[in-house]
């Protein structure tokens, strides 16, 4: 397989071409939190409110028809992204962090009890932990955390050990927005169906990075959000096994999620419209159908492949930096993320710093307190990188922490 050209796939995307600070040239690091949007994204969206804005599944208009194939067309090219069996498997959310909740309410409140576990790991984001802490609180349920090991990679020995008959459902981040970790989904999914319970991937970061087969892994639930693959902010997806969705009563109630309303009782739409109460975002649909179209055309496998070059060259490029402790797992197990600390300096400082340099990343939790607790620190700095990611982009990142390091007289 040829490897993609960054230098070409940066002309996509119009905002990497800006300066920032007057005449710094932008350097983005920042994938994790939402990825940058290429033209055909940004057309396709524009195209919608220019051509045919309307409603969709409501007017028989023109304009309404074509705005209901657009979203429904790019709603099919959605699930063949992720090899689901049906699009009606796959559901129009706000974000990842919707879909989790959806399932908690929905399928948790009803299949969900006193003593029940819920199984969960110390790497998760807090939008796969507080939804089933809620859900936990309300039930009388526990949730348990599956440890991670000092390398950052889930304890698998653990994680079976965790398994019991209690258990009901597990749900995980196939890769880790802090450590980068890739964690093996089929090999946990498999051990959670052969105890009988159900299976959820959070799939915020790995939906936009790595080839992901909703058969092939065989889970019950897959969640991600649109705008960290190249798509808008404000949609993102639920898929989930048709028997269970079925079975599943409303998360939100009111327009489009109906079949009949009546004074004293309601009845429900098919899948996927029962679970899509009122106006969706429309040109967020078909802005995320562009988006998949974008990816589908150069390949999700040459993608993870020219991200796990720029992570080596990163991980070896960073370790050149006196005082740094890159946390997680090495280049082989690690998507497109080098979360760090240096010594001495707090990570907030780091990152103003680099933007001084136009080198964009982020500092805090990362919405992952429990992981950093762990690690007995308050926060760390984070590079994340995308096909858009070059070399160039990594020096000039090295380049800006040697300077952190001048500017706190740390030579
Ligand atoms: N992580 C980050 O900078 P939403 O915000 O709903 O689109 O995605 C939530 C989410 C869930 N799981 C994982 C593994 C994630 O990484 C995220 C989002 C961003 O790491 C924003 S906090």
């Amino acid at each position: 397989m040829m490897m993609l050209d960054a230098k070409v796939i940066r002309n996509d995307f119009p905002i990497l071409l800006k300066e920032v600070h007057r005449d710094k040239q932008l350097v983005y690091l920042d994938s994790a939190a939402t990825s940058q949007k290429p033209q055909a994204v940004i057309e396709a969206m524009n195209g919608y409110y220019r051509n045919y804005n309307s409603n969709v599944h409501r007017g028989i208009h023109r304009l309404s028809e074509e705005a209901t194939t657009a979203y429904e067309g790019a709603r099919e090219r959605i699930a063949n992204f992720i090899n689901a069996p049906d699009p009606a498997c796959v559901i129009f959310v706000r974000n990842t962090t919707e879909a989790l909740n959806l399932i908690a309410y929905s399928w948790g409140r009803r299949n969900i009890g006193a003593g029940d576990e819920i199984l969960l790991t110390e790497m998760e984001h807090h939008s796969n932990i507080v939804p089933w802490q809620l859900l936990a609180e309300e039930k009388g349920a526990v949730v348990r955390y599956v440890p991670f090991t000092e390398a950052g990679l889930l304890d698998l020995p653990k994680f079976h050990e965790y398994l019991t008959e209690r258990t009901k459902l597990v749900s995980f981040a196939s890769m880790s927005n802090v450590f980068g970790t890739i964690n093996p989904s089929k090999e946990i999914v498999k051990a959670t169906h052969d105890i009988g319970a159900l299976a959820v991937i959070d799939g915020a970061q790995s939906v936009p990075h790595l080839p992901v087969d909703v058969q092939d892994f065989d889970c019950d639930f897959l969640a991600f959000s649109g705008h960290k693959m190249c798509g808008p902010t404000g949609v993102g997806v639920l898929y989930g096994k048709r028997a269970l969705l079925e079975e599943m009563p409303p998360f939100l109630g009111g327009g489009d999620m109906i079949r009949r309303v009546q004074l004293d009782g309601s009845t429900w739409n098919d899948l996927p419209w029962k679970f899509e109460a009122g106006t969706p975002g429309i040109a967020e649909g078909i802005g995320l159908g562009a988006a998949v179209d974008y990816l589908s055309n150069i390949g999700m496998g040459a993608i993870h492949a020219y991200e796990q070059f720029i992570t080596g060259y990163a991980l070896e490029a960073l370790s050149e930096v006196k005082g740094i402790r890159v946390l997680g797992p090495g280049a082989a197990q690690k998507g497109g993320v080098a979360a760090f600390t240096i010594d001495g300096v707090h990570p907030h400082d780091i990152s103003q710093l680099l933007d001084e340099d136009g080198v964009a990343i982020r500092a805090g939790h990362h919405c992952a307190m429990p992981l950093h607790q762990k690690l007995s620190i308050p926060a760390s700095a984070r590079a994340s990188f995308y096909l858009y990611t070059t070399t160039e982009d990594i020096d000039r990142l090295v380049t800006g922490l040697n300077r952190v390091r001048k500017v706190f007289r740390l030579d």
